[in-house]
């Protein structure tokens, strides 16, 4: 039984921390080891790394410092946790990955994607998600679901213009890539988003 990597992206308060649990126990259930995961972070260094880029020491840090950072994090992670368990047969679910670079630092801040193209084929090589699940909600919605949760970190200080800019970068990724995207609408109640969780999984499964 070969591993599999399953990202989960979103702009904020989607509701992917939530849904990734689920997607663990539900995975676990059907016999697969899984490795649950972040990013930025993931490492112990990751973790470091992510204080820095989230917390507010170093509001106005340059673009491209932010996002040698983010891949800075994203190698430590993919050569200490991400590869080992892909290695090992484990299924890695991991809550966001360069597809975030793509949408924050491309669309949000402005980055020319192939730019991160050049990251992403350095630090991954040919390694890309098998499946990604994008959790699409309104900005408004996501903002206020975050806003319930917990004080605004260094992105969640940012304009509403931003994310939906985030938001438009997902949305045109996912049908540029059919094949590895699904989109789910998860402007609904957290158990209908399980169920619709659940049948990709399935389906999933069954290709495997
Ligand atoms: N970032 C980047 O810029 N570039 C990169 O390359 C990478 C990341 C990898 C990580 O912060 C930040 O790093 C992120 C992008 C940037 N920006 N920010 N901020 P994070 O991991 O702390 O933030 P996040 O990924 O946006 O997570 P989040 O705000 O915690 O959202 P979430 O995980 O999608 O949502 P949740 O925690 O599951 O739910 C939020 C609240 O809504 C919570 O109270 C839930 O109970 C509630 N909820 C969840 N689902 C529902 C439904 N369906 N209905 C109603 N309420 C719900």
């Amino acid at each position: 039984m070969s591993g599999q990597f399953i990202t989960v992206e979103g702009g904020e308060g989607a509701g992917k921390t939530t849904q990734l649990a689920f997607m663990r126990e539900y995975l676990e259930q059907t016999g697969r080891r899984v490795v649950l995961t972040r990013e930025p972070g993931g490492t112990p260094l990751g973790e470091e790394i992510r204080a820095l880029l989230l917390g507010h020491r170093h509001d106005g840090m340059a673009l491209a410092t932010e996002t040698l950072l983010m891949f800075a994090a994203r190698a430590e992670h993919l050569e200490r946790v991400i590869r080992p368990a892909l290695a090992a047969g484990h299924w890695v679910l991991c809550d966001r990955f360069t597809d975030a670079t793509y949408a924050y630092q491309g669309g949000g801040r402005g980055l020319p994607p192939e730019r991160i193209a050049i990251l992403e084929d350095w630090a991954q090589g040919a390694l890309r998600p098998d499946l990604t699940l994008v959790f699409d909600v309104p900005v408004a919605v996501g903002l206020e679901r975050a806003g319930r949760r917990s004080a605004a970190d260094r992105f969640e200080r940012e304009e509403t213009a931003f994310f939906e800019r985030i938001r438009a970068v997902y949305l045109d990724r996912v049908q540029r890539n059919p094949d590895r995207y699904r989109i789910l609408d998860a402007n609904r109640p957290v158990e209908t988003v399980r169920a619709e969780v659940q049948i990709l999984l399935a389906e999933w499964l069954e290709r495997c």
